[in-house]
């Protein structure tokens, strides 16, 4: 069967029929001499909604993150992340490669930091000791299963950080879904950080693209940055269209998304085999851990891939379901359907 119902990713999102429109009515000009007037409009709208001075396009959250390490960080220092932090895990070693540092995993609870462990993990002033740069905070955190930081644990976070003279990023690939669930201001969640990398190509549906912001200092640097990886792009408004329409049409309609996941979660979770940690489904991720089936997360995804039902593996037994704008609840109940096929044929195999 050819798979229909794609839960690996919400990168998995087309962009819709109005993001099209915009991108090929799309005003353009040669970016990397400052001349595209629709990139402009979607830094300076981003910075605006996070309450930052400035906004830098880049073309992946990945790149966003390795640009604003590299500015902020110096080769041989160190960067404190959570221990499942999409920077350390899923970054290809690129805070090592490019900025020349090295990650100090800590463990968060349910991939949530605190001010206490933060300020255990800043080195002391040894020359034995790298100097501890910049404290980088996923939210909302993927491996953890979508988990959202509030306002007031980031806003601790970064006075430990500050008072130490270290500064702070948020891989905010994902920032708006935490905003949703929290019912609190991007630019409250935004506002203690230096800078804040958010995602316009994961719920928010637009095909390509991050955006990167903080002062206007640092994203001049950052510019240096993105150039020497690559990202200068030219006529990048037919990309920038796009963004802007994900801004403004698709931030409010996330909340669709937290609770199909909910939903989803709990229908899993009833399922014999499965098990969901209730408590980390905040947003638009569901973490399952099917080791009671008697399958592995790769088994279990081969399966559901041939029921037209996609997921990705994400541990030795772990599969992960990612809500989106692409699958509607309908899509979701054929889903769970196909899950208890599964679960069944397996325990009277
Ligand atoms: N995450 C992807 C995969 O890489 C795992 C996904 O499908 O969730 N920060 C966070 C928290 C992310 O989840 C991701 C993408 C990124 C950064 C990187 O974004 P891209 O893929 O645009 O480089």
């Amino acid at each position: 069967m050819n798979p229909r119902i794609d839960l690996r990713s919400d990168t998995v999102t087309k962009p819709t029929a109005e993001m099209r429109r915009a991108m090929a009515s799309a005003e353009v000009g040669d970016d990397v001499y400052g001349e595209d007037p629709t990139v402009r409009r979607l830094e300076e709208r981003t910075a605006e909604m996070l309450g930052k001075e400035a906004g830098l396009l880049v073309t992946s959250g990945t790149q966003g993150n390795q640009v604003a390490v590299a500015t902020h960080v110096l080769s041989g220092q160190e960067v404190i992340t959570e221990a499942q932090a999409h920077i350390f895990y899923y970054e290809a070693a690129a805070v090592a490669a490019i900025a020349g540092a090295q990650i100090r995993p800590v463990q968060g609870r349910k991939g949530v930091l605190d001010a206490e462990s933060v300020r255990e993990a800043i080195r002391p002033v040894d020359v034995h000791q790298p100097k501890t740069a910049l404290v980088s905070i996923e939210n909302t955190h993927n491996r953890a299963g979508g988990t959202v930081t509030s306002a007031n644990v980031l806003r601790a976070i970064s006075e430990a950080a500050h008072q130490r003279k270290v500064l702070v990023h948020i891989d905010g690939a994902r920032l708006f879904n935490a905003a949703v669930a929290l019912n609190t201001p991007a630019r409250e969640l935004a506002g203690p950080a230096d800078s804040v990398q958010v995602c316009l190509s994961k719920g928010l549906c637009a095909p390509v693209g991050s955006v990167l912001v903080g002062s206007k200092a640092f994203i001049e640097e950052a510019r240096q940055w993105r150039k020497r990886l690559g990202g200068g792009m030219r006529q990048a408004g037919v990309i920038a269209a796009p963004g802007i329409v994900a801004l403004t049409t698709m931030v409010d309609r996330l909340a669709e998304d937290h609770e199909n996941a909910r939903f989803l979660a709990q229908e899993l979770g009833n399922l014999p085999g499965i098990g969901i940690d209730l408590e980390t489904v905040q947003t638009n991720i569901v973490i399952a851990d099917v080791a009671g089936t008697g399958l592995n997360a790769e088994q279990m995804c081969k399966r559901l891939a041939e029921s037209g039902v996609l997921a990705s593996a994400f541990g030795a037994t772990l599969v992960r379901f990612v809500t989106h704008h692409d699958v509607n609840r309908e899509d979701l109940i054929e889903a769970v359907n196909a899950a208890s096929k599964i679960v069944q044929a397996v325990r009277v195999s």
